[in-house]
């Protein structure tokens, strides 16, 4: 007897912060839903990345949902910046309280989504044996994760004779490192969080750097109740404020230009932002991306930091940002990083100058020496927002696959949607502002608009939605064109997938920012889903 496959109305891929809205706003319009997440538990990139000091560089006050008061008044962050593990009770703690749970499948990463042009219907499979289909199709699957990591292809690795492991993909046991001679390889966001926190247990510890960052201090400090009251006092205007940010932050852009203060002025200025920490200390001045003169001023600013820091000056000087403007690749935020250097057992090896050649048995070969090592922590970043698509077999009308669409470089209507591929939405997918944002209040104006389109083909009889290919080629050329002149252009980066060899050097975000993308994607809705092939 041949099993029934059940059949959804929406089936939701990953249970991260978009899955979990996904489904929280789906199942409010009456459909039935079902997510399927790869990890054992929800989460998403909070489920995965556990990797040792992994914390988010956005204040937790506004790294959350915004859509309910109940969820706001009832949860209380402990730190300005929260940690790994805070963020994923946080997410459980919505799941719980939205009743989600029965509606999620976890352990089950899905494999394939292939669309049937005569049911209109897209069939759902996963790898631990579920096969269903649905009307709907909704991805959450993030842009940089665990499904899709940037894996360098060293010669040698399989004769490595100690463990290895990449900070994506992280063992929930954690990692004991006491003892241990620890390798890094890689200094972007993820190994400046890692290293001083692996460094407080190694032995010793070396750090291979092809690119210095530009790193700004967290300061990070648990929140006192009183701070605590008095957000929670003022989230209204705080989301209005956010909502009204290109990036997605309750900040008031900058009004300072360079040249309106003298050397002097911006040097305290600058200093008492330091000081404050967090991601504020580049935003000082409107035109520190625009005008090379405050550009060169900041930059050399953060150079002169590394250099107080780090007592070794030899040290220092590989540790020193340089090579690409300020802004170019994202800047970090850092917990003691630069302080670690000063510690007799943490190295620092210029991996531009003595390229690693090579995994030996025994450790690495990097210029023309030996590093030997009994663990290597890969902190090389993410085949980020093509990536997690190109790793589910996607195929829409006629069969075509989204990997081979994908694989000349990202291709999206919107950032949500694309040609060829009805009733398929992509929260936060290529071309779409997510990564260069706050995420979780981008991810909340795509659930919110997937939703809205979602309702509207109900309630007026429309049997499959997608766009044009020229929407999509005309969204797709938009993206690209924002990046010409721009200081992203002089750096490789994940932003340009240049980080991973092979992948064509094509922007994967959209820069014009959550305000004009909000009014965008609005005016398309208005204009009865502009842009889009409806089916009655
Ligand atoms: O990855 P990255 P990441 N040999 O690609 C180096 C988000 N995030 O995981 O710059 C030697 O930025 C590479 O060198 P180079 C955030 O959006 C968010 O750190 O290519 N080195 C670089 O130093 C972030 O931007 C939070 O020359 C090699 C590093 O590896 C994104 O995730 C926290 C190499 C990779 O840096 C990715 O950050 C953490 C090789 N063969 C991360 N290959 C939050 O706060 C690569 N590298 C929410």
């Amino acid at each position: 007897m041949t099993k029934s496959v059940e059949e959804f109305d929406a089936v939701i891929i990953g249970a991260g912060f978009a899955g979990l809205y996904t489904l929280y706003r789906l199942r409010e319009l009456g459909l039935r839903c079902r997510v399927f997440e790869a990890g054992e538990g929800v989460g998403g990139a909070w489920y995965w990345n556990r990797y040792p000091g992994a914390r988010c560089d956005s204040e937790s006050y506004f790294y959350c949902y915004s859509f309910s008061d109940e969820i706001l008044q009832e949860w209380t962050w402990s730190e300005k910046f929260p940690a790994q593990p805070e963020i994923e009770r946080y997410l459980n703690f919505v799941a719980d309280r939205l009743d989600l749970r029965k509606d999620i499948k976890v352990a089950s990463r899905v494999t394939s989504a292939i669309y049937d042009d005569a049911a209109l219907r897209w069939t759902v499979s996963t790898q631990a044996g579920d096969k269903v289909t649905t009307r709907y199709l909704v991805t959450a699957i993030g842009g940089l994760t665990a499904t899709a990591p940037n894996l360098p292809d060293i010669d040698g690795l399989e004769t490595f004779e100690g463990r290895w492991y990449h900070t994506g993909h992280w063992p929930r046991q954690g990692v004991d490192f006491t003892g241990k001679r620890v390798g890094v390889i890689g200094t972007g966001s993820t190994g400046i969080q890692a290293i001083p926190v692996i460094a407080q247990q190694a032995s010793e510890l070396t750090v291979f750097q092809r690119t210095p960052a530009y790193i700004m201090p967290a300061r990070n400090a648990p929140l006192a109740p009183h701070e605590v009251a008095e957000i929670k006092g003022r989230y209204p205007e705080i989301w209005r404020k956010a909502k009204a940010h290109r990036g997605g932050q309750p900040y008031d852009p900058p009004t300072l230009a360079f040249a309106d203060v003298d050397e002097c002025e911006a040097r305290r200025l600058q200093e008492e932002y330091w000081q404050r920490g967090g991601l504020r200390v580049v935003q000082l001045f409107n035109d520190v991306y625009s005008n090379p003169q405050s550009r060169a001023f900041t930059e050399a600013f953060f150079r002169e930091k590394v250099r107080q820091i780090v007592k070794d000056p030899a040290t220092a000087e590989i540790l020193e940002p340089k090579g690409y403007p300020i802004g170019a690749k994202r800047i970090a935020l850092d917990s003691q990083y630069y302080e670690t250097f000063n510690l007799p057992h943490v190295h620092v090896v210029d991996a531009r100058s003595k390229p690693i050649r090579r995994v030996t048995p025994a450790g690495i070969r990097a210029g023309d020496r030996d590093y030997p090592l009994d663990i290597i922590v890969f902190a090389t970043g993410y085949d980020a927002v093509t990536g997690p698509f190109r790793a589910i077999d996607i195929r829409g009308r006629d069969g075509i696959a989204l990997a081979d669409r994908l694989a000349e470089g990202p291709r999206a209507y919107l950032g949500m949607s694309f040609a060829g591929f009805p009733n398929l939405f992509a929260v936060s997918g290529p071309c779409n502002p997510a990564l260069s944002t706050n995420v979780p209040v981008s991810i909340e104006h795509d659930v919110e608009w997937i939703a809205d389109a979602i309702a509207h083909c109900e309630a007026n009889g429309v049997r499959a939605m997608e766009p044009t290919e020229e929407a999509e080629d005309a969204w797709t050329e938009d993206t690209q064109a924002r990046i010409a002149g721009t200081i992203f252009e002089q750096a490789d980066s994940w932003q340009f997938g240049s980080n991973v060899p092979g992948k064509p050097r094509r922007f994967l975000l959209w820069l014009g920012g959550l305000t004009e993308f909000r009014e965008r994607c609005g005016a398309v809705a208005r204009a009865g889903y502009e842009g889009f092939r409806l089916t009655r």
